[in-house]
């Protein structure tokens, strides 16, 4: 299976977010529908991560997600059943986007990172495919 940066995993992709910069600094800005694929119905942030944590290690069956680093880095490797991609996510301005049905795997958090996520639907355990062999089969349509 092939693991590199940026390739052709179906249905992930960086968005890039405008920003206004003046002597006061950045201020970047976004709304649902318009710069992210979805209505926001939830917002979710990771903070305090140990630097050796490794954080996802499932898909979601319906769930859209876009992921941003607002401050400090950490990497995803992501997967749709036939092809894996890394991403080093660092920059403010650039969230990736996640569709239904990618195992997502997050590791390599700086000190201080923080991931803030969101989200095309509430949380709902039953959204999650936590075991790799049942995405599999999802993502397959077996
Ligand atoms: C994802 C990655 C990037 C809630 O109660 N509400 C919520 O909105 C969320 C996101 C989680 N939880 C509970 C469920 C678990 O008992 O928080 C606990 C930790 O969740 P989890 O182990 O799923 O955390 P991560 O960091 O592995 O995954 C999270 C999201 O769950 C997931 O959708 O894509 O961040």
């Amino acid at each position: 299976m092939k693991l590199s940066e940026n390739t052709s995993v179906s249905h992930v992709k960086i968005i890039d977010l405008p920003v206004v910069t003046d002597a006061r600094g950045d201020l970047t800005f976004l709304e649902g529908e318009r710069h992210v694929p979805f209505p926001i119905r939830r917002v979710y942030y990771l903070y305090n991560v140990p630097v050796d944590a490794e954080r996802g290690g499932h898909a979601h069956r319906e769930l859209e997600q876009v992921i941003f680093a607002l401050s400090g880095s950490f990497r995803i490797t992501v997967d749709d059943g036939d092809e894996k991609a890394e991403y080093w996510l660092r920059n403010p301005r650039k969230g990736l986007y996640i569709n239904r049905l990618i195992w997502r795997e997050m590791d390599s958090f700086s000190q201080g990172a923080v991931c803030m996520v969101l989200a095309s639907l509430p949380y709902e355990e039953a959204d999650y495919l936590r075991d790799y062999d049942e995405f599999l089969k999802s993502a397959r349509g077996m």
